[in-house]
């Protein structure tokens, strides 16, 4: 019942890597966007970093979901789950099993740029949930959602059940502000009446709690954040030094994000052979690899309410960490 649609070019992840070092590392001051960062490699670090004790947001959503996975359920009356960036899925078998118990369930559309990540996790959803059609799609959110014609709006009766729409792990803190509102615009844009949309995103709190959180004692994050330079070096011919980068996080407090750097311990020069690039950094140099939004209740429902859609529920976990919305158009 897997079936898997790729809504990308060939040779994107390629030429994507190649626009945005060539963009970010010519740029004053030099950054590289977050999603370079999820290879194998990455990926798994990835994995390694939500299970820190300094890295509170994954357990926070989760035990959001365990406890409201049912309510979101009986809301929706959801027939299909669409998760973008689906990841490895984790979060989301609390959804479909409440969206099972509830009788509603028909197909769970995961939206990801990784087709390996998809294929791992579509086939063992699939086994896990008999009858569960799951319909992947390799597409980048950053562009197209992947969700127009997503195959799942008719279900063979002619009728389209509802859908909804999920974007966890708030994976929305990467985009700044005005990303955000045209991603939600684009969400909004793909949503038919009766459809919801379940958006997770993690709070404002104590500085100190977020700079742990990004700066972890195992030094589990800062090898997260080298890794983008990996990624360079395998993809594109780079000469990035590792060792010669050291790992920031800060918090700004004016704009209420984290952001993640890597400081230059040298003044040095980099190769980069693809690219046909040579990159100077200074001694102390410091190049932005993420930024990691925090947000507040109100700020989370104006800025839905912007791209058309009104928040019905918002919920926390026990210590008020992370926020989970459901939104309708
Ligand atoms: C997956 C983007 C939500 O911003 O907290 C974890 C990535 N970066 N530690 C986040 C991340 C450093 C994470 N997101």
């Amino acid at each position: 019942m897997t079936s898997i649609e790729l809504r990308l070019p060939p040779d994107y992840r390629a030429a994507s890597l190649r626009k945005d070092s060539l963009a970010g590392l010519t740029a004053v001051p030099k950054s590289l966007p977050p999603k370079w960062f999820y290879d194998a490699q990455g990926s798994a670090l990835f994995e390694k970093i939500t299970e820190l004790p300094e890295y509170y947001p994954t357990r926070a959503e989760r035990s959001i979901l365990q406890a409201v996975a049912p309510d979101i359920a009986a809301r929706t009356g959801a027939a299909v789950l669409a998760e973008l960036g689906s990841g490895s899925s984790d979060k989301t078998r609390l959804l479909l099993s409440a969206l099972r118990e509830a009788g509603t369930l028909r197909a769970y559309v995961p939206v990801d740029v990784s087709e390996s990540a998809l294929i791992q996790a579509g086939d063992s959803l699939a086994a896990e949930y008999p009858g569960l059609a799951v319909h992947a799609i390799v597409a980048d959110f950053g562009l197209d959602l992947g969700l127009a014609g997503d195959g799942t709006s008719a279900n063979g009766d002619g009728t389209a059940g509802p859908r909804l729409v999920a974007f966890l792990g708030s994976t929305i803190g990467n985009m700044e502000p005005a990303e955000r509102a045209s991603f939600l615009r684009r969400v909004r844009a793909q949503l038919r009446p009766g459809d919801t949309f379940l958006l997770g995103t993690d709070l404002v709190k104590d500085p100190a709690v977020l700079v742990a959180a990004y700066d972890d004692d195992a030094g589990v994050t800062a090898a997260f954040n080298r890794n983008v330079l990996s990624v360079l070096n395998a993809e594109l011919g780079a000469d990035f030094d590792l060792d010669a980068f050291e790992h920031v996080a800060l918090w700004d407090a004016r704009n209420e994000w984290i952001e993640m750097r890597l400081r230059s311990t040298a003044a040095q020069p980099v190769r980069v052979r693809d690219l046909g690039l040579t990159v100077e950094f200074d001694d102390g140099e410091e190049m932005r690899t993420e930024i990691s939004a925090k947000f507040r209740r109100d700020g989370v429902r104006a800025e839905l309410a912007a791209a058309g859609l009104a928040m019905r529920d918002w919920w926390t976990d026990a210590n008020g960490q992370f926020g989970l919305s459901l939104s309708a158009p």
